[in-house]
């Protein structure tokens, strides 16, 4: 099994290393295409091509059906990181994690039945994140097709309502083609999970083939005239808002987006991988406000995130005077379709918010503002009057943050939090309650960083994202928020920290039982049943059997000190915070 390069042209001729002189190697460099021939099994295929599309890791769990894909992980120069994981969702969620955070396509293997539906919640998960994901799966062998063999089941039909495509190879001189493609889909927008097995036939079988040729994906701008209709709506807007979403993070935009922000002066509200676009602080960030600056405002532009129940389903505005809502996606098929729109665009959202701000500042030649003259229209108040509500948010916050009361109230662990987090660190949430207080009181600085379950609001993410982002983002800071029943979906798998050496920085937010659907129930019916868990048990010792550490903290006093010998321990640490049971997020959303 090797992959044999059969001809490398430099300069238009045909070479190999060997037939030149040491002191003349130089001439192997520059514009060098590899024409590659493959020669081996499917397994080596399929990873030859996924080494193409910038994948250095395979997050897995073992099963006979994909041994040729490990074994082509160990033996291909350099190879590929195997993570072995404990359960397939902590896989897929993890190479979601790696494409969300590293924004190149991330891989999961699993084995066949089992390992492919215990992989369905997490490939949903990727599915509403727009994170480009690729998973290859094992296959019964076709030539018993029908006999029952071992987890013979029909995968694509259970992954295609959830994947870009969901297929099956036969062939082994087919599976680089399929593998390729399938990077291609996933990582074009509107990016997101492609599923793809192999029947043991394919995947163990010998064949040569050609290992495609990648080229750049194109990115579709957006239309002119669009572009041009929403320039007119900020021109006449008296308090327009900017709402950025996840995928201007995935798509690469943050700086056109930002420049945007800044050059016409809109207030941004940011959300998921959006959140640091605007760092904490900044005079135009009003995430802090964005009750009312969404109650208030006349026009709304959303960029990069669905208008779902997280934005009110893109009703905005005072109910007398609703506000005109601009959607504008990576993909036309993002539109949204459940509400009215003033105007709307697709595309490329680097290029859409250069393409705006060129026509509104003048820089374009179609429309140039007078010198000293205001882009936008915006009421000159309206950007002081939100972050005057922003400043009185975080005052309000202050008392909380440092709240002395025993049981411990969970702000009080963001208040210790935030004096500690580094610029870059990586903070992921995985709960209820307790992670809605993160995502009020955690802002972070730079953008990418944040990463929540997204709307399919999957619990039991956690796991998975930190152990990718422990391996996206070697040399920042890695913090798990984790809820006490969030903790039950994956905390086995700090094993995988520990066996690959992952340290983490795990917070469990301890308040005994299920918050956010204690609280709901409690509401509606006055009483609540299968809500609760073990008062303060102890997901610290969970972690030291498994060879990481941890403690457990019942004293607001006792947060900081613990959070310092997280941060320094070379190892998964959990840090078991037992808070107060009777404390709820103030909701004003119940996501239905
Ligand atoms: C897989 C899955 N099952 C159930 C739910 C419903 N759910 C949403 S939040 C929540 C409670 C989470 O409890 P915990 O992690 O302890 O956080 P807390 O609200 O207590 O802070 C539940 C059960 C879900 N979102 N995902
Ligand atoms: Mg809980």
């Amino acid at each position: 099994m090797k992959t044999r390069v059969i001809s490398r042209l430099a300069t238009g001729q045909a070479s190999t290393a060997a037939r030149y002189p040491a002191d003349r190697r130089d001439l192997l460099t520059g514009n060098i295409a590899d024409v590659a021939q493959l020669s081996g099994h499917g397994g080596l295929h399929a990873v030859s091509v996924a080494r193409r599309h910038g994948v250095t890791t395979m997050f897995t769990l073992s099963g006979g059906h994909v041994f040729p894909l490990y074994d082509a992980a160990v033996k291909t120069d350099p190879p590929l990181r195997l993570v072995d994981v404990r359960h397939e969702q902590t896989a897929v969620f993890a190479a979601e994690a790696t494409a969300r955070l590293t924004r190149t396509p991330g891989l999961a293997v699993v084995t066949a039945g089992p390992g492919v539906t215990n992989s369905v919640s997490a490939v949903t998960t990727a599915w509403f994140n727009g994170a480009p994901v690729v998973l290859l799966a094992g296959r019964a062998p076709d030539y018993r097709w029908g006999a029952g063999s071992l987890q013979e089941i029909d995968h694509p039909p259970l992954l295609a309502p959830v994947t870009k495509a969901a297929g099956t190879e036969h062939e082994t001189a087919k599976v680089a083609a399929a593998v390729h493609a399938a990077f291609r889909l996933a990582g074009s927008a509107h990016r997101g999970p492609v599923f793809l097995d192999f029947s043991l036939e394919a995947i163990y079988g010998e064949a040569d083939a050609d290992l495609p040729v990648s080229e750049p994906a194109q990115a579709q701008a957006p239309d002119e005239a669009d572009v041009s209709r929403i320039a007119a709506l900020l021109r006449t807007a008296r308090r327009p808002v900017l709402v950025l979403g996840s995928d201007i993070w995935l798509g690469g935009a943050e700086v056109a987006a930002r420049l945007a922000a800044q050059e016409l002066g809109l207030p941004v509200i940011a959300n998921g991988q959006a959140r640091g676009i605007l760092p904490r602080g900044h005079d135009l960030l009003v995430t802090r406000a964005r009750s009312a600056a969404l109650r208030e405002a006349d026009l709304v532009v959303v960029a990069g995130t669905p208008l779902d129940f997280r934005l009110g389903y893109g009703s905005f505005g005072p109910r007398e005077a609703p506000a005109q809502v601009v959607h504008v996606a990576d993909a036309p098929a993002g539109i949204a379709t459940h509400t009215q729109l003033a105007a709307s665009a697709a595309g490329d959202l680097s290029a859409f918010f250069t393409a705006l701000t060129a026509e509104l500042t003048g820089a374009s030649p179609a429309m140039a503002t007078p010198a000293g003259a205001s882009p936008i229209g915006a009421d000159p108040g309206w950007g002081p009057r939100l972050a005057e509500a922003v400043q009185a948010a975080r005052a309000a916050d202050a008392p909380l943050l440092a709240s002395a009361a025993e049981p411990v109230h969970p702000a009080r662990i963001y208040g210790e939090l935030l004096k500690v987090l580094d610029e870059d660190a990586v903070v992921i949430g995985d709960g209820g309650d307790f992670v809605s207080f993160a995502g009020k009181y955690i802002e972070p600085e730079r953008p990418g960083g944040w990463l929540d379950p997204g709307p399919f609001g999957c619990l039991g993410t956690g796991l998975g994202y930190a152990i990718a982002a422990r391996i996206a983002r070697p040399g920042a800071q890695v913090v798990l928020l984790l809820g006490d029943g969030a903790a039950g979906f994956s905390l086995m798998d700090a094993d995988t920290l520990v066996r690959h050496r992952l340290p983490v920085v795990i917070i469990c937010g301890n308040n005994g039982g299920w918050g956010l659907e204690r609280h709901p129930m409690r509401a509606i019916y006055g009483y609540d049943v299968a809500a609760e868990l073990q008062p303060g048990c102890r997901y610290d010792e969970v972690v030291r059997a498994l060879g990481g550490a941890g403690e457990l903290v019942t004293t607001p006093d006792g947060i900081a000190p613990a959070l310092r010998r997280a941060f320094a321990a070379d190892a998964p640490y959990l840090v078991n915070v037992v808070t107060d049971p009777e404390i709820a997020y103030p909701r004003s959303t119940t996501g239905v």
